[in-house]
């Protein structure tokens, strides 16, 4: 039901002015409402909602029963919203550079003095018709969860979910690749349509996964990149005060990682209570795959975005 209210609110102007002063944005979240990676976006938006009363206000609509996953970035570039919670992997068919994003790891306050964000807004500014609020989730790393145990590195005869984040290494390494929704990952794996995925080291009690997940493969790769992205149009059309709010709370929203570190722990700890066991090959074998998955992602970066590829590289520096 609630997804008929709001495809006829889409008709609706996006940006709306109530008062003089006062802006709404609408909003969505690539991710489901509640879950790991739209709580902190959902933090950022009670924050400006608190902090920007009378001058601006975001009018949140929610996860994936609004928009679906890799339709988000598209629905800010149209203005469909004017604000868009989503990670780079989802919108890689309107930026495909934005797949090379989860290979800096480096904290968002030394991207931003050392001209990643900026190279990175130009990237949206032209590509996405958007600006590049902020990035959250540097320091949380991705996975390979599986349900059938494998006695080295070497995913042949596997299916595995997968998103453009894990698509090359999965190849790398054998496997056959299928591209799915955090949506449809419970009944993959229930069916055995998957035997097994990719997804963050946190998140994967909030979809129950874990009734389904019998294995998590070391080591830990890549970095999470999940993005707070306005509306250039809605973002030229604010004020200079309004701007600013929505600066302040992004540069708030990307300190939340500090967050990340106790909470990984804990999730480490949780999978292993929930009998989800590590498999790891030793540090050789790790060495190995990160080496290769830090490779083939960059390889296939760069072949898909050769004139900008490079320069995120050269900027990651590894
Ligand atoms: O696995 C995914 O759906 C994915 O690509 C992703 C990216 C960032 C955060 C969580 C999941």
């Amino acid at each position: 039901m609630r997804s008929i209210v709001i495809a006829g609110a889409l008709f609706v102007a996006a940006a709306t002015t109530a008062s003089a002063e006062e802006v709404t944005l609408r909003a969505v979240s690539a991710f489901a409402e509640g879950t790991e990676f739209s709580r902190s976006f959902e933090r950022f938006v009670e924050k400006v909602n608190a902090d920007g009363k009378g001058l601006i206000k975001i009018n949140y609509i929610g996860g994936p029963r609004a928009v679906p996953p890799f339709e988000v970035g598209n629905a800010v570039r149209t203005r469909v919203v004017d604000m868009a919670n989503v990670t780079g992997a989802f919108y890689t068919n309107l930026m495909p550079e934005a797949d090379g994003f989860k290979l800096n790891g480096k904290p968002m306050s030394e991207q931003r003095k050392n001209g990643t964000w900026d190279y990175i807004n130009q990237l949206h500014n032209q590509k996405l018709g958007s600006q590049y609020l902020a990035r959250q989730f540097h320091n949380v790393p991705f996975h390979i969860y599986l349900n059938k145990k494998i006695e080295k590195i070497d995913f042949s005869g596997l299916k595995i979910r997968v998103t453009p984040v894990y698509r090359d290494v999965v190849e790398a390494f054998g496997g056959t690749p299928i591209t799915t929704a955090p949506g449809e990952v419970y009944t993959a794996l229930e069916r055995g349509v998957a035997d097994g995925y990719g997804w963050p080291i946190t998140g994967i009690f909030d979809l129950g996964w874990d009734k389904v997940t019998k294995f998590r493969m070391e080591p830990p790769f890549y970095s999470v990149e999940v993005n707070v992205l306005v509306n250039l149009d809605t973002w030229k059309g604010l004020s200079e005060p309004q701007r600013k709010l929505l600066n302040d709370a992004a540069l708030w929203l990307e300190g939340l990682d500090s967050e990340k570190e106790t909470a990984i722990k804990a999730e480490r700890e949780r999978q292993a209570a929930a009998g989800i066991q590590p498999l790891d090959f030793g540090p050789a074998a790790s060495k190995a795959f990160l080496d290769r998955a830090y490779e083939v992602a960059w390889q296939s970066v760069i072949k898909r975005a050769p004139d900008t590829g490079p320069k995120l590289r050269q900027l990651a520096g590894n």
